[in-house]
């Protein structure tokens, strides 16, 4: 199971209530106020856990409590503030605020308080005054900040690979890649995100993500819908799979129209077209001038399972991205 999406409740403890006391010593049978303050609630915190990459764990468990900070003590002791309560999350969720939808954090790395604890309340030592001396009330702590959240994974990839169901993008990445996504010979055999690591014999590396297959109709549900494609939304570079042998130029229009409709920016976005299968094709397709019925793109005839064309595939990869 592949959980990107998930609503979680987060609670920072109460501060710990300050206390009412006062000194008793030997022949001062009523002494000055003593009661210490309470300690800090403790906070929640999200840390990011490079080795995460779904939001599985939070599917069997929504409720996050950090623990209250201790009451405030009599001759003047504190209370011991909580700990706070570290909650790991795969690196590239987002975070939103479930009641107004609105982004409160994008976390790539290190750690967000998400809820802060509640201060310890005063001891009544703190309220002495010249005229009142012996206070008899001491403040409670503040409650700790409670939200109901939404966590969002959005993977972090280099290169996104988009293409119809079955045109060869799960092949690709485990040709690329040390990755073993499941690859058949039937359409939407992936049905979530993929990422590899591509390394260059210099050891520089390049993230790439294997998506679900899109098809025609896939902004009104059709296929495995759009929604994954927020994994490739912060890809810099996409990777057009395409089948040379089933009318490539049609899935190239229709995969940039289904783009649109989910992000016009991502139309923008730098891209290649990669022509597949030119193993299995006759020698009048592939020879074919596909220059010319993609003008203006960059492609690159290609063969996932022979691996003929995925060094100069991969070298102008490395050169958009890395320079
Ligand atoms: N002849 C040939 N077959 C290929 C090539 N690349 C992939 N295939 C075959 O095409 C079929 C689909 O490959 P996948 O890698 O699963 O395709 P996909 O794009 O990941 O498909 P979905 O996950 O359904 O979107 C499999 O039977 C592969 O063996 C290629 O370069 N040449
Ligand atoms: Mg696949």
């Amino acid at each position: 199971m592949f959980i990107d999406r998930v609503k979680i409740y987060v609670k920072a403890g109460d501060g710990g209530d300050g206390c009412v006391a006062f000194l008793r010593e030997k022949y001062r049978p009523r002494g000055g106020p003593a009661g210490g303050d309470g300690g800090r609630g403790g906070d929640v915190i999200l840390r990011v856990n490079p080795k995460m990459q779904t939001l599985i764990d939070f599917y069997y468990r929504r409720h996050y409590k950090a623990k209250n900070g201790r009451p405030g003590e009599g001759k003047n002791r504190a209370g011991k503030s909580a700990e706070p309560l570290v909650i790991e999350v795969p690196p590239g969720t987002v975070v939103y605020d479930a009641e107004t939808g609105e982004q409160i954090v994008d976390l790539t790395e290190g750690e967000f308080v998400i809820a802060r604890g509640g201060r310890g309340g005063r001891g009544n030592a703190r309220f002495a005054t010249p005229t009142n001396q012996a206070p008899e009330y001491a403040e409670p702590g503040k409650p700790g900040e409670e939200r109901w959240i939404i966590l969002e994974l959005r993977l972090i990839a280099d290169v996104g690979l988009v293409g119809f169901p079955n045109a060869g993008k799960s092949t690709l990445l485990s040709r690329l890649t040390r990755a073993h996504p499941k690859i058949a010979d039937y359409p939407f055999t992936t049905k979530f995100p993929n990422l590899g690591i591509l390394e260059y014999p210099d050891r520089q590396r390049l993230v790439l993500a294997d998506i679900p297959g899109i098809i025609e109709g896939a902004h009104q549900g059709r296929g495995m819908g759009l929604e994954f494609l927020r994994h490739i939304s912060r890809t810099r570079l996409l990777l057009f799979m395409l089948d040379i042998l089933d009318d490539p130029e049609d899935a190239f229009r229709y995969l940039l129209e289904e783009l649109r409709h989910y992000d016009e920016e991502l139309v923008k976005r730098p891209r290649i077209i990669a022509l597949n299968k030119i193993d299995a094709a006759p020698p009048e397709i592939r020879e074919k001038d596909w220059q010319s019925v993609f003008p203006g793109e960059e492609i690159f005839p290609i063969s996932a399972v022979t691996g003929e064309g995925l060094v100069a595939l991969t070298n102008r990869m490395r050169n958009i991205l890395l320079g």
